[in-house]
C-alpha cells in the first residue's frame, strides 16, 4: 500500500504538469479525489490494514493527500493566471495605431448659402433678427398692406392652422380681427414685429423658413428667405441700389451685372424685381436663363407709408427700403440642381457633394 500511495503521488504530479485547461484539471481532480478516485479508493482500503501498519500508512496517506491537494491548488492558481494573461493579450490595444477619423457633419447646402448671404449683409451693418414661423394673419398680411382679397391669402396658397380659441391680436378687438394662425408665407412679419418694438433707425436682415402651398421642380412647401429692412430719416432708393449692388458683386462676382425691373408688392412703393446677368452664360443667353441672359433673384422697394402707419412710425419723419430673396433659388444658381426638391430628400449621397 505504501508503494501504491507513492506511485499515485508521482503519477498525479506528472499528470498535473501536462494539464492545460480548467476542464482537464477538473477531470484529473476527479480521477484522484472523486468519490471513486484513486486516492479515495486507497483511503477506503485503510480499514483492511493491521493495527501495526495503520499509523505509518495513515501518516503517509495524509502526506500524499496534502501534497496533492497543494499541487492541485497551485495548478489551479497557475491556470487562472495563464488565462488572465491570455485575456489581457486578446484585449490589448495597439496605442501606436492612428485613430479613426470622426465623421464630421457639415452645414446643409441651403444653410451654406444662407450663411454666406448673412455674412455679406452683417458686414454692411445689418443685424440679424428672427421671429415665429407660426404667425397671425395680422403680421403676415394686414400690417404688410396686403388687401383682404389678395390671392396670396387664398387657402390654396397659404397654410392656415385650425383655430382653437386663439387670443385676438391686441390691436384688433372687432369681429373680423385678423388673428387667424398660419405658417408665415414670408419672413416679413418679423420686420413688423421689430418695428413694433423698436424706434428707427432699423437695419436688419431676417433669415428663416417660410411656407407656401407650392410643389414643383423649383418650389418646396417649406423654403428659406433672407429679407432686409432699413429705416432711417433719409433712407433712399439709391441707397437700396447701392446695398444690393454690393451684395450681388460679393455673392456672384465683381463682373456680375444687375438690372431693376418695375414690379408691384403691397408693402413697397415703388417696387422692383432685380435680375443679375446669368452666372452660367455671362449674359449671352442659355437654357439656365431661358435665353434672356438675365436671372431674377431679388424683390425690393421703398417701404409703403401704410406699413409705417401699422407700426406707428411717422411716414413724414422716416423712409425705408426693404428687399427679399429665396435662398434655395440662389443656392441653385451656385450648385445647379435640376430639381430643388432634392435639397429636402436627405439623401446622403446628394448632401455629401457639398
Ligand atoms: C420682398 C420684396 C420687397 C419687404 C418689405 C418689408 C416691410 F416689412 F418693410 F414691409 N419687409 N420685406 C419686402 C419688400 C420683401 O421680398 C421679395
Amino acid at each position: 500500500m505504501k508503494a501504491e500511495l507513492e506511485a499515485i503521488q508521482a503519477e498525479a504530479l506528472e499528470a498535473l504538469k501536462a494539464v492545460k485547461t480548467p476542464d482537464a484539471l477538473e477531470s484529473l481532480r476527479i480521477t484522484y479525489f472523486g468519490r471513486r478516485g484513486k486516492l479515495t479508493d486507497v483511503m477506503k482500503g485503510m480499514g483492511t490494514l493491521s493495527k501495526a501498519e495503520r499509523p505509518a500508512i495513515g501518516k503517509l496517506a495524509n502526506e500524499v493527500r496534502t501534497t496533492l491537494t497543494q499541487a492541485f491548488e497551485k495548478a489551479t492558481e497557475a491556470l487562472h493566471h495563464q488565462q488572465q494573461a491570455q485575456q489581457l493579450e486578446a484585449e490589448s490595444v495597439d496605442i501606436t495605431l492612428p485613430g479613426r477619423k470622426p465623421a464630421y457633419g457639415k452645414a446643409h447646402p441651403v444653410m451654406q448659402t444662407l450663411e454666406r448671404i448673412e455674412a455679406i449683409f452683417s458686414q454692411m451693418g445689418f443685424q440679424v433678427a428672427t421671429g415665429p414661423e407660426v404667425e397671425m394673419e395680422y403680421y403676415n398680411f394686414d400690417a404688410l398692406n396686403t388687401p383682404a382679397d389678395h390671392p396670396a391669402r387664398d387657402l390654396h396658397d397659404t397654410f392656415y392652422l385650425e383655430a382653437r380659441g386663439w387670443k385676438q391680436h391686441p390691436q384688433e378687438e372687432g369681429e373680423d380681427a385678423r388673428s387667424e394662425r398660419l405658417l408665415r408665407t414670408h419672413t416679413s412679419p418679423v420686420q413688423i414685429r421689430v418695428m413694433e418694438n423698436q424706434k428707427p433707425p432699423v437695419r436688419i436682415i431676417v433669415p428663416g423658413k417660410a411656407y407656401r402651398v407650392d410643389y414643383d421642380v423649383s418650389h418646396t412647401p417649406m423654403f428659406h428667405q433672407v429679407e432686409g429692412l432699413l429705416v432711417d430719416t433719409h433712407a433712399t432708393f439709391s441707397e437700396l441700389k447701392g446695398v444690393l449692388a454690393s451684395f450681388v458683386r460679393q455673392m456672384f462676382g465683381e463682373q456680375t451685372q444687375m438690372r431693376f425691373r418695375p414690379h408691384f408688392f403691397p408693402f413697397t412703393e415703388p417696387s422692383a424685381e432685380i435680375d443679375i446677368s446669368c452666372t452660367v452664360c455671362q449674359g449671352k443667353g442659355c437654357r439656365s436663363c431661358g435665353h434672356t441672359g438675365w436671372i431674377e433673384i431679388l424683390g425690393a422697394g421703398s417701404v409703403d407709408p401704410e406699413v409705417f402707419h401699422a407700426v406707428n412710425y411717422n411716414p413724414a419723419e422716416v423712409t425705408g427700403f426693404a428687399f427679399g430673396m429665396g435662398v434655395e433659388r440662389i443656392a441653385n444658381l451656385q450648385f445647379r440642381i435640376p430639381d430643388i426638391r432634392t435639397f429636402y430628400e436627405n439623401d446622403l449621397r446628394f448632401l455629401r457633394q457639398f
